[in-house]
């Protein structure tokens, strides 16, 4: 690591199904990522769609692990399984977060409703990050948030296979999780 490192965060990557997890911190990791991927098998045939993301063969079936370091902060990257019968794995991997990113695919929007139920027993502040497949059709970000029945979210567009784009809703979380932070210190 850098000598100029002066401090570390750790963040949580969470999202539906096939929505770029992995692919997103392998994109931003400056490391070589920790990934857990095993080979989709029947069984998942009629459970987890592949609409849309039909390339796919392999799930995360225990967490992806990355690090990226932004100016004298490093940022310790941990993504969930989007699978629901591993996501008894959250408490662990959300211990000590400071945010949370939720990718999310517009093209199937439904599927992020159970996640933002599960994300809400962390408590954690969070971003809702669209991540961009050729054929999504865009909204205005109010479309989304009320679409999501969350007002105040704080939503953006990214490309998670694009190492820049996703820097930047990382830097976004950050910011957002810094704010929250502070207004909970102000509180007490
Ligand atoms: N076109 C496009 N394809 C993407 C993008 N992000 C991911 N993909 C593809 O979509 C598929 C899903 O990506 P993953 O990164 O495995 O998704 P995940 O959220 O980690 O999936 P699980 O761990 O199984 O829940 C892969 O085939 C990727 O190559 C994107 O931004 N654009
Ligand atoms: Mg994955």
């Amino acid at each position: 690591m850098a000598d100029t490192v002066a401090g570390s965060a750790k963040l949580l990557v969470v999202g539906p199904f096939g929505v770029g997890k992995t692919t997103l911190i392998g994109s931003v990791s400056e490391i070589r990522p920790l990934r857990t991927e095993e080979e989709m098998t029947d069984a998942s045939v009629g459970v987890d769609s592949l609409d849309g993301i039909e390339g796919k063969t392999t799930t995360t079936v225990a967490l992806d692990f990355g690090r990226v370091t932004l100016d004298d902060t490093v940022l310790y990257l941990f993504g969930t399984p989007g699978q629901q019968r591993f996501w008894s794995l959250w408490d662990g991997l959300a211990e000590g977060a400071i945010g949370a990113l939720v990718l999310i695919d517009l093209r199937r929007l439904h599927d992020s409703f159970a996640v933002l139920d599960q994300l809400v027993t962390t408590r954690l502040p969070y971003v809702v990050a669209i991540n961009v497949f050729p054929d999504t059709q865009l909204y205005a970000d109010d479309e989304v948030r009320q679409a999501l029945a969350l007002p105040e979210a704080v939503v953006l567009h990214c490309d998670a296979r694009d190492r820049r784009s996703s820097v930047a809703a990382l830097i976004t979380l950050v910011g957002h999780a810094l704010t929250c932070l502070d207004a909970t210190e102000a509180r007490t």
